[in-house]
């Protein structure tokens, strides 16, 4: 795979930084690369959580791979609690990921609710997202429900934002389900892999 200009910069920083720690700890990493969708690999979280144990934030990344909702299959957050902003969150159980892109099914028949959405890759949990901006839903009419935005980017966390709200209900997040798709690989591996290919 070749990466982007810059994350191979970005990499070649964390990868000084590696190599320290290996002279250290000689720890020999082992290369694991998963494909496709990485939503297998993590959790998800979300600002509020409506209706209790329901809408949980996981129903996002579990199937049936649709845009039908129920409380019970689609992640919702409150309306009205915090006006300033929602978000959904996945994190990665590992240190890096490569993401390519993200398929994200909205609820049906609330695109209005979509409208104004962000999606973020980034390597910390802060709020408002502090990291690379995939995609911004900027234009005056309302978004396609079903959605597969390119990113090709490295990170630990994607972040759906949403501070568009109406006047009613504020911001509210209602995925019902979202593929991350691109690769796991140890540092180890990326910098192997850019030793190889870009360093002079
Ligand atoms: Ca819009
Ligand atoms: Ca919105």
């Amino acid at each position: 795979m070749v990466y982007p200009m810059k994350v191979v910069s970005r990499l070649s920083v964390r990868c000084n930084n590696m190599l320290l720690v290996m002279l250290i700890h000689t720890i020999l990493q082992l290369s694991v690369t998963a494909q496709k969708n990485l939503t297998p690999f993590g959790i998800a979280s979300q600002s509020t959580v409506y209706g209790g144990t329901l809408s949980n934030p996981n129903n996002a990344i579990l199937p049936p791979i649709s845009n039908d909702f129920d409380l019970n299959i689609c992640s919702h957050t409150k309306d009205g609690i915090d006006p300033s902003a929602d978000w959904w969150m996945f994190q990665f159980s590992f240190e890096l990921a490569y993401i390519t892109d993200i398929t994200i099914y909205y609820r049906t028949e609330f695109a209005y609710r979509m409208d104004g959405f962000k999606i973020y890759v980034t390597n910390t949990s802060a709020i408002p997202p502090n990291g690379y901006l995939c995609y911004e839903d900027s234009d005056p009419g309302l978004p396609n429900i079903t959605q597969n935005i390119p990113c090709y980017e490295l990170g630990k966390y994607v972040i759906y934002y949403d501070a568009t709200g109406d006047e009613l209900y504020g911001p509210v997040v209602e995925l019902c389900y979202v593929a991350i798709n691109g690769e796991i690989t140890f540092e180890y591996t990326m910098c192997m892999h850019i030793s190889h290919n870009y360093r002079t």
